[in-house]
């Protein structure tokens, strides 16, 4: 059986490509799930993807991978500066996770500069647009077959 990746996306990352291209790009969620799940098939993993507006949704998301899953990426987008509650259902998880930003945080407003999930992270990816997401991908990948190498 290939491992699987569950990738989440929190609140209004539905709306990318269709607002605020200066900010997040021009692609949309949809093009970005496919690169994702084209990349993962092709090295021999399956992923799955998930997006909310909702924090319970998400919670129920995180909850219902458990023993089905062997790493998460997520953007909980404005969730990452509030949830408590996806914070724990993550902690609920033994596995990697990293954390992506679109944008980068640290040069944001300061409340931006939070994080309920850095701390318990394997890794965070900020500022590197949507090639973050398959930056992740290709970390996520590298840890769960243990490799090393730099090529
Ligand atoms: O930079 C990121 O990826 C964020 O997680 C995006 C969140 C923001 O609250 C975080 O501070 C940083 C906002 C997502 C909003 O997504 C939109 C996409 C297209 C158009 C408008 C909003």
């Amino acid at each position: 059986m290939p491992k699987h990746i569950l990738v989440l996306h929190g609140p209004n990352l539905n709306m990318l490509g269709k607002r605020e291209p200066q900010i997040y790009g021009k692609l949309s969620l949809r093009d970005i799930n496919t690169a994702l799940e084209k990349k993962a098939c092709a090295a021999g993993f399956s992923l799955s993807t998930f997006q909310s507006n909702h924090e319970g949704a998400l919670v129920d998301r995180v909850q219902e991978a458990l023993g089905q899953i062997h790493g998460i990426i997520i953007n909980p987008a404005a969730f990452t500066h509030t949830s408590v509650a996806i914070r724990d259902a993550l902690l609920l998880h033994d596995l990697p996770l990293i954390e992506v930003h679109i944008s980068n945080i640290h040069k944001r407003e300061a409340f931006r500069s939070q994080s309920y999930i850095s701390d318990i992270a394997t890794g965070q990816i900020v500022g590197l647009g949507i090639r973050g997401y398959l930056l992740a991908l290709d970390a996520m990948m590298a840890i769960l077959t243990d490799k090393e190498d730099l090529m």
